[in-house]
């Protein structure tokens, strides 16, 4: 016997907007952006058909040029852009969804052949990331970046502003900040990937500086309880911080003061072991007064307990959402799960996109 799971379908009021249920799909990178990093129509119907969660996060989708790290990821720098995003929101809403935008920038995850004329990538440090990236030839190791200059900052700071601006042109619902998974701002957050020696570097507050910035220039755009931000005080490759209680209680209690609509934390390893570092999110999320949504291996019952427990307000599931349309009415029943496709996440077309089966389908 299953755990009750009523809790997941309780609605849940996010700033002024009201979700129906407690169930948010994660951000997640499917690299099927057409010529100019514009969504496909196809990402259209994809999103639509999820649109039952209680909020859709976008996929990651770059501030600008320099932001991209991965082939076909979109985009949000562009009036194409903008149009094609527009397509996305007005299907969502057709369908009685809600969609934020996921405001990504790389940093020093990325390969020239992806970079405005085929330059180095930027981070806060001139350190190689021991990652991969993909690219036309598939996975490839991330170039060697360059130390952004600090007159730099303010053009960065533009580009989240300017996304933040065409975000609400193309009709999304809200903005989610990318401060997670070793990008830009988690590079410049963490110690291992953060060498500097001015404003930016340093002390907590300083190599806390940009995310805090980054967040007050998207609330030039947006009222705050439509801002959200997605953290991930574990380590992730070799971004990673010699104290995240620490860093991560300085920047929680930041972000409350600035009043910001949730915070999205990914709880233990990305993709991983949950208890891969000792971080203390319970208080962390006592520390925040908006909403907190937790994410990370949950499964239908975990979840219910944690929402149940207030714990969390709100769980977000990426693989779960990827393969099944309808995981709010599956979870409802408790029902069977389709299995994701590991082989069509990145990449393709339809295949693992939009032909995952609904539960009337499946039967
Ligand atoms: C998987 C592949 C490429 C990018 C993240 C945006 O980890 C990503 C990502 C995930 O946040």
């Amino acid at each position: 016997m299953s755990a009750d799971a009523s809790a997941l379908f309780q609605p849940f009021t996010l700033g002024d907007l009201t979700l129906p249920n407690r169930l948010v799909m994660a951000p997640l990178t499917r690299n099927r952006a057409a010529e100019g990093d514009v969504a496909r129509d196809i990402t259209a119907t994809y999103y639509a058909q999820r649109a039952s969660a209680g909020l859709l996060i976008s996929e990651g989708s770059q501030i600008s040029h320099q932001g991209q790290g991965y082939l076909r990821t979109p985009g949000i720098y562009t009036p194409e852009q903008v149009a094609h995003w527009r397509k996305v929101t007005d299907a969502v809403h057709k369908a009685g969804g809600r969609i934020f935008i996921q405001l990504w920038h790389v940093g020093r995850v990325s390969h020239t052949s992806l970079q405005p004329g085929g330059g180095a990538p930027v981070g806060p440090s001139p350190l190689r990331a021991q990652t991969k990236t993909f690219l036309e030839e598939g996975f490839a190791e991330v170039s060697e970046p360059r130390a952004l200059e600090l007159s730099e900052i303010p053009g960065i700071l533009r580009d989240y502003e300017h996304a933040a601006r065409n975000a609400k042109e193309a009709g999304f619902d809200g903005v989610e900040i990318h401060a997670a998974n070793g990008y830009l701002l988690d590079q410049f957050m963490k110690d291992g990937s953060n060498h500097r020696k001015d404003a930016y570097g340093g002390s907590v507050e300083n190599r806390a500086r940009l995310t805090i910035e980054a967040a007050e220039a998207v609330l030039k755009v947006w009222d705050k309880g439509r801002v959200g931000i997605r953290l991930s005080p574990a380590k992730v490759n070799d971004a990673a911080d010699s104290d995240p209680q620490a860093l991560f209680s300085y920047v929680v209690e930041k972000l409350d003061a600035l009043g910001l609509g949730y915070i999205h934390m990914i709880e233990g390893a990305t993709q991983g072991d949950r208890n891969a570092v000792n971080v203390d999110y319970d208080g962390l999320r006592r520390s925040f007064k908006g909403a907190y949504i937790a994410n990370n291996g949950y499964s239908r019952d975990m979840a219910a307990e944690a929402v149940a427990s207030g714990r969390a307000d709100l769980v977000a599931f990426g693989r779960f959402f990827l393969a099944n349309p309808d995981l709010v009415e599956r979870f409802r029943l408790n029902a069977p799960l389709n299995e994701p496709d590991r082989a069509t996440f990145y990449g393709g077309g339809t295949e693992g996109y939009t032909d995952y089966p609904g539960l009337e389908k499946a039967a």
